[in-house]
């Protein structure tokens, strides 16, 4: 059986997650931590990078986008999660190079208050990251808005929705949910939605 490696406190791991699912892929999670398992992690994937996901021969695939692309390939056409027509990958590819990056940035911020000493912490930097997260959500947003409402759950809408979450739960103070009202409409509607709700944020 597939393994995804991994905790739902991970919007990369929760991603994997929730695409597998629409997939129809059938896949047990082995909930490891990167920091209080790391050295059980270290032995399944010595880089110990979440989402990890072993396949039946023993294959390890990393990168929650790399992981994606390898279901997305062999996935029915009835269960794509993107499009395949060029400009409309684009358009969809686009949006979630904002959204990743917003992830990217909000993981950083979250790191860098979590595991560095306040002592250490580097402004300079913080403002840096903090700049850009919010240039990416606001890119986001707009890109949402030009979608038409749709509540059938594609790759956009459920990379949309767990980094929403993971940004929402982690830093809210520093990303304001009233600024972004796409995002925040799109995740209304899929956390409600039971393939979200069974792999819960946590
Ligand atoms: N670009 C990667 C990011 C994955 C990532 O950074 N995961 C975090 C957990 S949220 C992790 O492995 N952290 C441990 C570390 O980087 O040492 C992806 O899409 O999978």
């Amino acid at each position: 059986m597939i393994k995804l490696i991994g905790m739902m406190d991970s919007p990369y791991v929760r991603r994997v997650a929730v695409s597998l699912e629409l997939y129809g892929v059938a896949f047990e999670i082995q909930p490891l931590s990167v920091f209080s398992a790391f050295e059980e992690f270290s032995q399944i994937n010595p880089t110990v990078k979440a989402p990890t996901l072993v396949l039946d021969n023993g294959t390890r695939l990393m990168d929650s986008s790399l992981i994606l692309n390898y279901f997305e390939a062999q996935a029915a056409p009835n269960r794509r999660l993107l499009p395949t027509a060029p400009d409309a990958l684009a358009k969809d590819l686009q949006t979630l190079g904002f959204i990743l990056a917003a992830a990217e940035k909000a993981v950083q911020n979250v790191y860098e208050h979590n595991l560095r000493p306040s002592e250490k912490q580097y402004n300079p930097w913080i403002e840096r990251i903090t700049l850009q997260l919010l240039a990416a959500c606001q890119e986001w947003d707009s890109l949402l808005g030009t979608r038409s409402a749709n509540s059938v759950a594609d790759q956009v809408a459920v990379t949309s929705t767990v980094i929403w979450t993971f940004i929402q739960s982690m830093i809210p103070h520093v990303v304001n949910a009233g600024n972004f009202e796409e995002i925040q409409a799109v995740a209304d509607v899929f956390e409600n939605q039971g393939i979200f709700k069974k792999y819960p944020f946590n």
